[in-house]
């Protein structure tokens, strides 16, 4: 009688307390995710349910900013580096849709951490230029979780700046703040050194060794500094989302001048408290929260300090408010910690070029050719046009490439997909359709065919109209 009646007791208790623990509660509704570009985070969740959430996020490959005069073309979520971000609550369902640009020229995924299932929804979300895929998960774990593309070679994918954050709001909520912020650090390699000008193209090589030129907050040198600081006032707490792309660093994030109250170390449930330096790994995530006591600016940076003040790695806080001399009493003053480089001015993506009216000497083409096998070819076929084993066919001796010159016209601009021998090893993989003009077709071409131990015959513009009007 006692047993059973404490037996009752125990049951009760146990299923209150799995209620408290499992996602068991009833989905309700229906909403688009609101979504933010960094440093601006979507309003925290009112609901006291899960829903139905569906995301539109589109991908975008852009020419932009790297650091004052340098361009690069950026592949992002959404149009920007990091990706957006966003929140969505514990339980919700999450109905994704990802497009590929039509223009763009490469095929992408995502790969959310904070999705169970295989890939982080990679597969399921594969996306070639001009189509739109779909999938749902359901947000089982509450934490700040990074997503990233996925899509081979995923290093190249992930340097050109393919992250951001998704964060799962614990069902209980988050406790209140004044501002909230999101910061996601990730390093570039580019051909030319640290502030070499005009558009860069992305290195293989520096990636590899991960020797980057550049390390960064935000997708760029100076993204949070001056006028695009993070602000506050004194007496205000903060809390900031902070995810690391990589590819391939680890962060060791601080804010000079401040501690972090709270850190939700790699992203997880469980706050640490009084940290100065929280590390977030390549593919993670911290949550920090600091109450700034006193006016001035304080310095966002990776404590690896090379970074900061030769590769980019410097973001400001600029709080403003009284002074208290009994926490500090200094004179304020920002100018040891002053950027290098200087002021960041927003630069507007150099339009596509025309197709020039000119014709270009073969030298000319030769050029232009190089210029678009290290900008694109180079990711798939390598550097030296050696080809990659089991993946990518070489072109450097390639009897495959030289042996039909129409053919190659076909493949550079239509892609590949089917069983092919190359120099006697067989390959059988994917080239996507690259959406590249006649000029650059025929210079790519004749570059091929006329480096890396090949010799033939140029590639003409006319040849490629010609061949593409017939179809063969
Ligand atoms: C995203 C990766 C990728 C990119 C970028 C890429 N290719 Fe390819 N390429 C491949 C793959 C994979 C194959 C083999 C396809 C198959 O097996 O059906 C291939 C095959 C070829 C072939 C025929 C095989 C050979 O070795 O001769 C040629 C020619 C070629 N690519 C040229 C180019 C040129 C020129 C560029 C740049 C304008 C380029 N590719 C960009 C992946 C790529
Ligand atoms: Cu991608």
């Amino acid at each position: 009688m006692k047993i059973s009646v404490l037996f009752g007791i125990l049951i009760a208790a146990f299923s209150v307390h799995s209620q408290g623990t499992t996602s068991q509660e009833a989905l309700s509704g229906t909403e688009e995710a609101a979504l933010t570009s960094a440093p601006q985070v979507p309003p925290p969740i009112q609901r006291n349910h899960p829903t139905k959430v569906v995301v539109h996020l589109e991908v975008k490959e852009v020419v932009k900013t790297l650091s004052s005069g340098v361009q690069y073309m950026f592949w992002t979520f959404g149009g920007d580096v990091p990706g957006k971000f966003i929140r969505v609550r514990e339980g919700d369902e999450v109905e994704f849709h990802l497009s590929n640009a039509p223009e763009n020229l490469m095929p992408h995924n995502i790969d959310l951490h904070a999705v169970s299932g295989p890939g982080g929804g990679a597969a399921s979300s594969f996306t070639a230029p001009g189509h739109t895929s779909q999938f749902s998960f359901k947000a089982l774990n509450p934490g700040l979780f990074v997503y990233h593309c996925a899509t081979a070679p995923v290093g190249m994918h992930i340097a050109n700046g393919m992250y951001g954050l998704i964060l799962v709001e614990p069902k209980e909520g988050m406790a209140k703040v004044d501002h909230e912020y999101y910061v996601m650090q990730g390093e570039f390699y580019t051909e030319g050194k640290y502030g070499d000008e005009g558009l860069q193209p992305f290195s293989m090589e520096k990636a590899i060794a991960e020797k980057p030129d550049y390390v960064v907050f935000n997708g760029s040198v100076g993204s949070l500094t001056d006028d695009r600081a993070l602000t506050a006032k004194a007496g205000e707490t903060i809390r900031l989302f902070l995810g690391n792309g990589g590819p391939n660093l680890i962060s060791s994030f601080h804010v000079i001048g401040e501690i972090f109250d709270k850190v939700q170390t790699e992203g997880g449930s469980i706050a640490q408290e009084n940290v100065q330096t929280t590390l977030i790994p390549s593919g993670g995530s911290s949550t920090v929260q600091f109450k700034v006591d006193v006016p001035g600016t304080y310095i966002l940076v990776d404590h690896s300090i090379f970074r900061t003040f030769n590769k980019g790695s410097l973001g400001m806080l600029k709080v403003t408010g009284e002074e208290n001399k009994e926490i500090y009493s200094g004179k304020q003053s920002d100018e040891i910690y002053h950027p290098e480089g200087g002021a960041i001015q927003s630069v507007e993506p150099p339009k596509k070029a025309a197709a020039p009216k000119v014709k270009l000497t073969t030298q000319q083409m030769m050029e232009k050719g190089q210029r678009t096998f290290s900008q694109i070819c180079a990711a798939c076929h390598q550097p030296q046009a050696q080809g990659l084993v089991g993946a990518f066919p070489p072109l450097a001796k390639s009897d495959f490439l030289m042996a039909d010159k129409n053919r190659s016209i076909l493949i550079v601009k239509n892609g590949l997909q089917k069983e092919i021998t190359v120099n006697g090893v067989k390959y059988n993989g994917v080239m996507p359709k690259l959406n590249l003009d006649n000029v650059t077709i025929a210079s790519v071409l004749t570059y091929v065919r006329n480096s890396f131990g090949n010799k033939g015959e140029p590639v003409t513009v006319d040849e490629v109209e010609d061949v593409l009007a017939h179809g063969k």
